[in-house]
């Protein structure tokens, strides 16, 4: 999947893709509060695109009817295709933004954060992260097995792929905003849930800046994180694994 160039004239500063799948609860919420984050910062020219997997509970819909008070919301209903990571880019392909961010549309990531990404962002950084492990960061009431099976993963993580989770304190992340110029037209196969660690492997990121946050927990709806991600998750690990040693060897 390629993010294209940006496109000529265009006057948006900043793009955040909110990828949803049933969060026809906490919508309306996460929008009006990141609206009213970022409705205050001079000269910000910002659109929140909604890119909803055809949701049963109709989250495209209620995010449809928002659109009407928040003329900045864009929403794309994808239909027969599912993934958090492949919905991401989705909503990149079609921004129009300078800046591309993502946060999660169920409240668990604190909008007010928002300003702060934008802010490293606006003094130059190429990528921007919200991290649960830099200092001040946390994960609220996580029970000890998620705790565990988070740390594992990134531990396996540092293990296949050292030179690509180092990077930052919480590769994991889903909540972050990057530069656009660094994506047009590199090839991204974006798998499962871990979109951060695939730019992190194929994008030319130099200066990063981590903003900690803590993960709260969900309020409504439920969570979408089955057995089959922490598969996804390892498949994506090697692959990106295979990209980094062709790329060492110059078959690329
Ligand atoms: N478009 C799209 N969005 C998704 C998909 N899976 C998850 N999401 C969204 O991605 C965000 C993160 O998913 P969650 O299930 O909340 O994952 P999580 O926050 O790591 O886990 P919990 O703490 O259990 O909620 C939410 O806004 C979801 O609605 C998907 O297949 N397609
Ligand atoms: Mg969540």
């Amino acid at each position: 999947m390629l993010v294209a160039p940006l496109p000529a004239g265009s006057a948006i500063d900043l793009s955040i893709v909110l990828p949803t799948f049933n969060e026809a609860q906490s919508i309306a919420a996460v929008v009006e509060q990141l609206s009213a984050v970022l409705d205050p910062i001079r000269d910000l020219k910002y659109e929140i695109i909604v890119v909803d997997d055809d949701s049963p509970d109709q989250t495209w819909h209620c995010a449809l009817q928002l659109a009407a008070s928040f003329p900045c919301l864009r929403v794309m209903r994808r239909q027969g295709e599912r993934g958090l990571s492949g919905a991401v880019v989705r909503g990149w392909q079609i921004a129009q933004g300078r800046i591309l961010g993502v946060m999660d549309a169920d409240l668990q990531h604190p909008p007010d954060i928002a300003a702060k990404l934008w802010a490293e962002m606006a003094r130059g950084m190429d990528l921007a992260v919200a991290s649960r492990h830099a200092s001040g960061g946390g994960v609220s009431n996580w029970k000890l097995h998620r705790r565990m099976i988070s740390r594992g993963a990134q531990f396996a993580g540092l293990l296949v792929l050292p030179e690509v989770l180092a990077k930052v304190k919480d590769p994991m992340s889903g909540y972050f905003m990057i530069r656009r110029s660094l994506l047009e037209q590199r090839e991204l196969h974006p798998v499962g849930y871990k979109i951060l660690i695939e730019l992190l492997g194929r994008a030319p990121v130099r200066s990063i800046a981590e903003v900690a946050y803590t993960f709260r927990e969900r309020a409504d709806g439920k969570s979408k994180v089955t057995s089959r991600i922490y598969l996804e998750y390892v498949y994506h690990l090697i692959r990106l694994r295979f990209h980094s040693l062709r790329r060492l060897l110059h078959f690329d």
